[in-house]
């Protein structure tokens, strides 16, 4: 279901979540509580922006040149990678990432938290083009917590007779000054691939910093991250459980521009920190088994 009248009446909280069509078949749900404002758009349960009212700069970016158009994946905001991470082990013409985020997602649930948190609740809703690449019995549902800090969780349930394995990520972009300015703690000693350098396996010494396209798959390691950012002058913590691996990517300028989709200089407004489970982190579900990968982000104030 995706006529925002109808969400608006069966899912709609009065003045803190309603629905809209942000574009041609493209419905978004708008959360503005005392906490935060975030914006998500069903389709590839994608957050696209979370701002937390005690940053005066989003955390989540959003590319100013993002597209929303079904099936065409969003630059910018919390991206879900799944059911694979990459390019599809087996078949080049699968599409990268996974499909979930440009499929179809119904809202399932919304409610108030607490802690004054809105949540919401989304279920990727399969066809036969993603029965077709994932011949697999299972259900994929995102849960999403936005107030000071934003938690996403992202399950998986396997409702079939035999295992099955995924790969994922939530792919996020974060806000930051500059990004030959940053730097991101918490992997120091950790082994990734570098897919700049023909995937060579290296080992992280101290903090990530950026002088070029990074783009490292960090594995084996379920630390927190924060990114430090002088200019914005706030650190963001990333948190995450259930997640093996870390990515990192900047696309540099040359990149950027090759991908079109930046906006002027938008690849040094921007970091992609990922909680995932990619290459040798790849998941196992049993049959019957739930597995979840979640985060929790936070902005302090330096
Ligand atoms: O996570 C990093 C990465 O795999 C990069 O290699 C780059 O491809 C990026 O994801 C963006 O991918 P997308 O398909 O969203 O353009």
């Amino acid at each position: 279901m995706h006529d925002p009248q109808t969400l608006n009446e069966r899912f709609g909280i009065a003045g803190k979540l309603s629905f809209r069509e942000a574009a041609a078949g493209i419905v978004v749900a708008e959360i503005d509580n005392a906490q935060a404002v975030a914006s998500i758009c069903l389709q590839g349960g994608h957050v696209m922006s979370w701002r937390p009212k005690s940053q005066a700069e989003p955390v989540v970016w959003l590319s100013p040149l993002a597209k929303l158009a079904p099936s065409k994946s969003i630059r910018g905001g919390v991206p879900v990678c799944w059911p694979w991470f990459g390019p599809h082990a087996k078949e080049s013409g699968y599409p990268g990432h996974g499909f979930a985020r440009t499929v179809p997602w119904n809202v399932t649930a919304t409610g108030s938290a607490e802690s004054g948190a809105t949540r919401i609740v989304l279920e990727l809703e399969p066809n036969e083009q993603t029965r077709a690449m994932w011949p697999h019995e299972s259900r994929c549902v995102i849960e999403i917590l936005v107030g000071e800090t934003l938690k996403i969780s992202l399950v998986t349930d396997n409702l079939g007779e035999d295992a099955f394995v995924i790969g994922e990520a939530l792919h996020t972009y974060f806000r930051i000054g500059d990004i030959a300015d940053v730097r991101v703690l918490g992997l120091d000693g950790c082994a990734f691939v570098d897919k700049v350098d023909d995937g060579k396996r290296k080992t992280q010494e101290g903090a990530v910093t950026f002088d070029g396209e990074t783009d490292r798959v960090y594995l084996d390691t379920t630390a927190e991250c924060t990114i430090e950012d002088p200019r914005l002058k706030r650190r963001i913590r990333i948190a995450k459980d259930g997640s093996a691996s870390t990515v990192i990517w900047t696309p540099w300028a040359e990149k950027a521009d090759k991908m079109g989709d930046f906006g002027p200089d938008g690849w040094r407004a921007m970091v992609c920190v990922e909680s995932a489970n990619a290459l040798d982190d790849v998941v196992k579900v049993p049959a019957g088994e739930r597995h979840t990968l979640a985060v929790e982000y936070r902005a302090e104030t330096l």
